[in-house]
């Protein structure tokens, strides 16, 4: 008896090689290194998961690129404390287009800094400023209306460094 042409070996074939492809680009965004994280000569990856372990924080605001939503991440001295980095004078972040920034303790001590992993529950693909980005909602709305800087509201982060 002939199956029909829908149920066929190579038609289940084909349907899985194309799940496959479709699958493939999300579970990395997901699960691949996320950040690299630097101090001394020493250099270490880590997926979204390690680094939400620290503790996630939720925060409805508007960054000044136009995204808009419930930014979630982990505080960023908690990160800091948890990778072993808080006790170095900078802390260097370098985004993907190699724009880079760095705060010191003081710098910390001032304003909260959340390091913002996810957009709605999703993480942040690189054309909604991720994998990671820096933000300080307590100054969301002075930064929109331009009395507070933005310049450390750095986006596309791609490492951490420490020294
Ligand atoms: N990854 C990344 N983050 C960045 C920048 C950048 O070019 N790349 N520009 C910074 C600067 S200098 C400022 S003032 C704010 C706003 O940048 P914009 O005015 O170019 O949008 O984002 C900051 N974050
Ligand atoms: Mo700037």
């Amino acid at each position: 008896m002939r199956l029909p042409v829908l149920f066929s070996p190579l038609s289940v074939v084909l349907l899985g090689a194309c799940l496959l492809m479709l699958g493939a680009p999300l579970a990395q965004a997901q699960e691949g290194p996320a950040l690299t994280v630097t101090r001394g000569g020493e250099s270490w990856a880590l997926r979204l998961a390690e680094i939400e372990r620290h503790g996630l924080h939720e925060v409805a605001m508007r960054h000044f690129e136009g995204l808009e939503g419930r930014f979630a991440g982990v505080w960023l001295d908690d990160f800091l404390a948890a990778e072993g980095l808080d006790d170095v004078s900078r802390v260097r972040f370098i985004a993907h287009d190699d724009y880079t920034t760095f705060l010191t303790p003081a710098q910390r001590a001032e304003k909260a800094y959340l390091l913002v992993t996810r957009l709605d529950d999703a993480p942040l693909g690189r054309e909604q400023l991720g994998p990671l980005m820096l933000v300080v909602p307590a100054d969301a709305a002075a930064v929109l209306e331009g009395s507070e800087p933005s310049s450390r509201w750095i986006w596309a982060i791609r490492e951490v460094s420490a020294r």
